[in-house]
Formats: C-alpha cells, structure tokens, sequence
C-alpha cells in the first residue's frame, strides 16, 4: 500500500508542475505609463504576450481612459458607442489577456489617440515564456489540472 501512496503522489506531482506557469504583468508604458506622444508600438515590440498574463494601465484619470476597440477602431481612433462597451476609467486598469489574436486599446479623450495613446499587441498561446526580470510573476492553474490534481488525490485517500 505504501508504494501505491507513493507512485500517486509522484503522479501527483507530474501533472501539477508544468501547469505552475509563470504569468507575466506588463505595465503599458512601464513607468511613463498610459499617455499620448509615447510609442507604444516600441514598447510593444520586444515583448511576447501570452493567454494568462495580464496589461496594467497607469494614468490620471480623467483625462484618461481605456477603450478595447478592434483594428478599425484602432487605426482610425473611434471608440465603441458607451453604451456597448463602457471604456475602464479606474487609472489602474489590469486587463487580464484570456484569448489569442490580435487585441486593440485607445484613449478616446480629445485627440489623445491620435496623438500616439493607443496600443496593438498579438497575444499567443501560454504558458508565458521566462519573463524579464522587471516583471511581475504569479501562478495559473488551468481547471483541467485542478481537476486532475483532484482525482489522483481521491486516489490516495482510497489507497491509504
Ligand atoms: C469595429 O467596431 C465598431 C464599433 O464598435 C463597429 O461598428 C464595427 O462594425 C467593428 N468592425 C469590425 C470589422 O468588426
Ligand atoms: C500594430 O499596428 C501597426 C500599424 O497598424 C502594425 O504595423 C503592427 O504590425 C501592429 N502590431 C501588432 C503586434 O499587431
Ligand atoms: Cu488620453
């Protein structure tokens, strides 16, 4: 019986590491936070985002704000009517990155966007590669795992 508890426990321990993924939280902007005439393109480019992370914007707000618009609304600065989508206003917006593709976000205070406040990245696939040193890192557990972890500990208690 002991070595039954122990091949569980080891099987418990195969299924729960890889899914201890690093998630990474990317200030927009690092400390010039959420602003105009900022090239949040170049911020942009040397970062991988991944499902599980997470884009904090820092900003005064009002002015400022955070609309999630699509390429069109993107590229010619018009946000979403409110009423479809209220814009996050909080000044500290943590924007939890849930599916692949390419995501969209602009100010629509005057012409702030216009002006360079807008922001494109394409976020992939995780678990998230090692993340720089300046970022901050938590811990994902995806349901399947939990689910798994769960069972296998079922398993053990029957095999005690
Ligand atoms: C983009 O968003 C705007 C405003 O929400 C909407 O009217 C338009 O149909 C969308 N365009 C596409 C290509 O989805
Ligand atoms: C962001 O938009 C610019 C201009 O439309 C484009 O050149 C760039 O490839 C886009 N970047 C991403 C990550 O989608
Ligand atoms: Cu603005």
């Amino acid at each position: 019986m002991a070595s039954i508890k122990i091949v569980a426990l080891i099987t418990m321990v195969v299924i729960l590491l890889p899914t201890i993924a690093m998630a990474t939280e990317f200030i927009v902007g690092d400390a010039n936070g959420w602003k105009p005439n900022f090239d949040y393109q170049a911020w942009a480019k040397d970062k991988v985002f991944h499902v599980g992370d997470t884009l904090v914007f820092n900003y005064p707000s009002p002015p400022h704000n955070v609309f999630k618009v699509n390429g069109t609304g993107f590229k010619e600065c018009v946000k979403p009517t409110t009423n479809d989508q209220p814009p996050l206003t909080s000044g500290n917006d943590k924007i939890e990155l849930k599916t692949t593709g390419n995501k969209w976000y602009i100010c629509s205070t005057s012409n702030h966007c216009a002006l360079g406040q807008k922001l494109n990245i394409t976020v992939m696939e995780g678990p998230p590669a090692p993340a720089p040193s300046s970022a901050v890192r938590g811990f994902i557990f995806s349901g399947y795992q939990v689910f798994m972890a769960a069972i296998v500990g079922v398993f053990i208690a029957v095999a005690a």
